[in-house]
C-alpha cells in the first residue's frame, strides 16, 4: 500500500491555473494504427509493439515509413490555444516504443536520422509553443523502452504467446546512464523552455534513480515540473490513473490524463468517442476538485487530427469560450453534500460559479450558505434573481432564478458573488 507522506506542489502559478491541456501521443504505431499484418489490436495502439510481440528489428523498419506531410506544428498549436481553450501541451518525445520524436545525437532511433521525412517534429512544435506561448510539456517513457536491450518490458497485456519477460536480468542502469539522461539533456537544452517532463509507468525504478532523473531535469530547468509518474512518490504533483477521476477534493496539484476514445495513439478502428459534453462534465468535476484534465489526441501517421477529435475539442473550447471564466484559475471547493443530477460548482475567491449541464426550472441549492451580492450569466453578464432563505427544516438555501429562455438551456454558467470568500457547504444533519 502506497504511503502519502506529502502533500504534492508544483510551486508553479501556470500550473495551478492552467486546468485544461492537450497530451499529444504520437509515433511510429500511428503508422500501425492498431493493426499489424492483418492482426489488431485489442489494447491501447501505443502498445502495438508489445501487445502483439512485433520483433525490435521489425518495428524499426516503420521509421523508414514516416512520412508526416500533413502536419502542421503551428497550426496545431494556434488551434489548441484558440480554438480548444488549451493551457499546455504535452507531446510523446519518445513512448515505450523507444523512438525519438526529436533530433536526438545519442540515438540514431529518431525521427531525422531514421525517417525520409528528416524533420525535428519537436522542434517544429517548439517553435509553434513558444511562439503562441503556449506552455510545453514533454512526455518521456523513462523506464520502459522495448527498443533498448536494457530497458524495461512490461509483462503484461499479451496476447499472443511469449515466455514472460525477466526484467531483472536487465541492466537498468546501464540503460539510465546512456539513454535516459543523456536524452534528458537533450531535450531539456535543446528546445528552449520545458515546462513539464511526463515521467510515466516507473516499474522497477529505485528512489536512487527516480531522483537522478529529478535532479538532472532542475539542474537544467529548475521551474521544470515532474509528473506523478517518475515513481517513488518523487512527482511534484499527483498524476491520477489513466481517465481516473478524484471522487473527492483533492489535496495538492494533481492531474488526470485522458483519452477521447480508449486509445492514446492512433488507432483506425476506435470509434467510442467521448461526446462533448461527458469531457465538458469532467473538466468541470475536476475544476472544482483541484485538478488539471489533460485530454489526448492521438494524430495519425501523416501528422493530421483525426476530424473527430477535433469536432469535439471545438465543442468543448466554445463551451469554454464562453464560459472559461468558471474553470482557469479556480480552486479546489470544499465537499457539498448533494449529489446533483444538473449541474456542479466551481470556485475562486469570492464567486461561485454554477455548471449546469440540463434545463431546470430554477437552480435551488440546499446547504448552501452564502451572502449573495449578485447572481449572473457568464458568457453575457446578465443579471438573474436569486432568494437566500432558511427551509422549513432551518437549511440554508440559495436559489437562482432562470427567466423562461434559460430553462430550455443546457450547458451554461452561472456566478453567484458572494460576500465570503468561500461559500460554505453545510453538512447534512438529522
Ligand atoms: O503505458 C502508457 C500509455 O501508453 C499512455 O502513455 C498512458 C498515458 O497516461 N500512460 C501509460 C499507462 O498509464
Amino acid at each position: 500500500m502506497k504511503k502519502i507522506d506529502r502533500i504534492p506542489d508544483t510551486g508553479q502559478q501556470w500550473y495551478k491555473d492552467a486546468k485544461y491541456g492537450l497530451f499529444i501521443h504520437w509515433g511510429l504505431y500511428a503508422i500501425l494504427a492498431g493493426e499489424y499484418k492483418g492482426q489488431k489490436t485489442d489494447h491501447i495502439s501505443e502498445w502495438i509493439m508489445n501487445t502483439l510481440n512485433i520483433p525490435v528489428e521489425e518495428y524499426e523498419k516503420l521509421a523508414g515509413e514516416f512520412c508526416p506531410e500533413r502536419f502542421c506544428a503551428d497550426g496545431l498549436v494556434r488551434m489548441a490555444k484558440e480554438s480548444w481553450g488549451m493551457k499546455y501541451i504535452v507531446f510523446t518525445s519518445k513512448h515505450h516504443e523507444g523512438f525519438a520524436m526529436y533530433h536526438s545525437k545519442c540515438s540514431p532511433y529518431n525521427v531525422v536520422d531514421a525517417t525520409p521525412c528528416g524533420r525535428d517534429i519537436l522542434k517544429e512544435l517548439a517553435d509553434a509553443c513558444h511562439k503562441y506561448g503556449m506552455k510545453l510539456g514533454l512526455y518521456y517513457s523513462q523506464a520502459q523502452d522495448w527498443h533498448e536491450p536494457d530497458g524495461y518490458m512490461a509483462n503484461t497485456m499479451m496476447e499472443n504467446e511469449k515466455p514472460p519477460v525477466d526484467n531483472d536480468a536487465r541492466d537498468f542502469q546501464h540503460y539510465l546512464d546512456n539513454k535516459v539522461k543523456p536524452q534528458l539533456k537533450e531535450l531539456l537544452t535543446g528546445y528552449g523552455e520545458i515546462s513539464l517532463i511526463w515521467f510515466d509507468t516507473p516499474m522497477g525504478m529505485t528512489r536512487e534513480q527516480s531522483m537522478e532523473c529529478i535532479s538532472l531535469v532542475k539542474s537544467l530547468q529548475p521551474d521544470c515540473i515532474i509528473s506523478g509518474r517518475i515513481g517513488n512518490q518523487l512527482g511534484d504533483y499527483t498524476t491520477t490513473g489513466d481517465n481516473f477521476i478524484p471522487r473527492l477534493p483533492f489535496d495538492g496539484d494533481w492531474e488526470l490524463p485522458a483519452t477521447l476514445n480508449d486509445t492514446w495513439g492512433y488507432n483506425k478502428d476506435d470509434n467510442n468517442w467521448k461526446e462533448p459534453e461527458q469531457i465538458i462534465r469532467t473538466l468541470v468535476k475536476i475544476c472544482s476538485r483541484g485538478g488539471n484534465y489533460l485530454l489526448n489526441a492521438g494524430p495519425r501517421a501523416d501528422g493530421s487530427i483525426p476530424e473527430k477529435s477535433v469536432e469535439i475539442l471545438n465543442a468543448v473550447g466554445q463551451y469554454l469560450h464562453e464560459n472559461g471564466e468558471g474553470i482557469y484559475e479556480t480552486q479546489k471547493l470544499g465537499i457539498y453534500p448533494y449529489e446533483l443530477d444538473w449541474g456542479e460548482f466551481t470556485g475562486k475567491p469570492h464567486r461561485m460559479f454554477i455548471h449546469v449541464f440540463k434545463p431546470c426550472k430554477g437552480l435551488g441549492m440546499m446547504n448552501l450558505s452564502a451572502n449573495v451580492k449578485k447572481a449572473y450569466l457568464l458568457r453575457d453578464g446578465s443579471e438573474l434573481a436569486y432568494k437566500v432563505e432558511e427551509t422549513c427544516e432551518g437549511d440554508s438555501m440559495v436559489t437562482v432564478e432562470l427567466p423562461q429562455g434559460l430553462r430550455k438551456q443546457a450547458y451554461y454558467c452561472v456566478c453567484l458573488e458572494i460576500e465570503e470568500e468561500w461559500p460554505v457547504f453545510e453538512p447534512l444533519r438529522g
